[in-house]
């Protein structure tokens, strides 16, 4: 596959960048931070999206040097956003892992290495993991999450409802947050929304939250969803009705509006 091929030169000559999509509390639609989300400037074929390279990247293994290079560059766009709104608090940033990151041995130094490096507090830096890369994880896998999550960092399970956990097994996964699947957001979006998507949704917040997890809910693209989800209890959210994901610069507008 072409593309395949060209990954590794794609690195090398930084072809690749970050958007930045903004998350929100749902309470007062008040900015708590944003999740990177990579893309590649292809010199052909243009702006690709993470779901035509990132399974190519991970058959390769090159995803754990693009992996680090995403990292590095986020937490570093975290501590330019600080030094802006220091006053504020700091905005947080959420970074996707791969499940070949997360067996990588170097994850734990890497990541502790970028912080330092940076001077960005590990509190204010959240991993995004899938439910199915945790399906089924043993001591061994868990082990350097844990020692992350032990540091300060967030994890958090990423789209959250759409595998098949074993609810009482979160008890044993080192994460503090649940990124609800867009898939319950969209059945929000009629009115009235789908009573036993209502019921689930509650039931993983009031699970979540005697649990000590938060909840951010993602694919927002409606006021009304917003509301819904609100009510619901959920704490955080992300989507379209607040904002596309997109250059950095645009946390400053969004942060400054607020503040
Ligand atoms: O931005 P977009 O909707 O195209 O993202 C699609 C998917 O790609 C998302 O599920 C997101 O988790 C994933 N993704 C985006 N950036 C990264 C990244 O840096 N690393 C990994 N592993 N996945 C990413
Ligand atoms: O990590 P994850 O796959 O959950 O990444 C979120 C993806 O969802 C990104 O690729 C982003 O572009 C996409 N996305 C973000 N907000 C919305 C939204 O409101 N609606 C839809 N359909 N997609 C969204
Ligand atoms: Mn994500
Ligand atoms: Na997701």
């Amino acid at each position: 596959h072409g593309l395949t091929t060209a990954l590794p030169a794609a690195l090398e000559r930084g072809e690749f960048f970050i958007e930045y999509q903004p998350l929100v509390h749902l309470g007062d639609g008040s900015v708590h931070g944003a999740e990177a989300l990579v893309r590649w400037l292809h010199p052909q074929h243009g702006v690709l999206g993470p779901d035509r390279f990132i399974p190519l990247a991970e058959h390769t293994g090159l995803i754990v040097p693009l992996g680090r290079w995403v990292l590095e560059q986020s937490v570093r766009q975290a501590g330019r956003w600080h030094e802006r709104h220091a006053d504020s608090g700091p905005l947080r940033i959420n970074v996707n892992l791969s499940p070949c990151q997360l067996t990588h041995p170097g994850l734990v130094q890497d990541t502790v290495e970028i912080l330092e490096r940076t001077g960005v507090a590990p509190e204010a830096l959240c991993l995004e993991v899938t439910e199915s890369a945790l399906i089924g994880a043993d001591d061994d896998l868990l082990k350097p999450l844990r020692r992350l999550a032990e540091m300060g960092v967030d994890i958090a399970l990423d789209d959250f409802g759409t595998g098949y956990s074993n609810l009482a097994n979160l008890r044993r996964l080192p994460v503090s947050i649940l990124k609800l699947d867009r898939s319950f957001t969209q059945s929000m979006q009629q009115f009235p929304a789908d009573p036993v998507d209502l019921k689930i949704v509650e039931g993983i917040v009031s699970l979540a939250h005697s649990l000590d997890l938060a909840v951010t809910v993602e694919g927002v693209e409606t006021g009304a969803q917003a509301e819904q989800l609100r009510i619901l209890g959920c704490d955080t959210a992300q989507g379209w009705y607040y904002a596309r994901p997109g250059p950095p610069e645009r946390l400053h507008e969004l942060a400054l509006v607020d503040a």
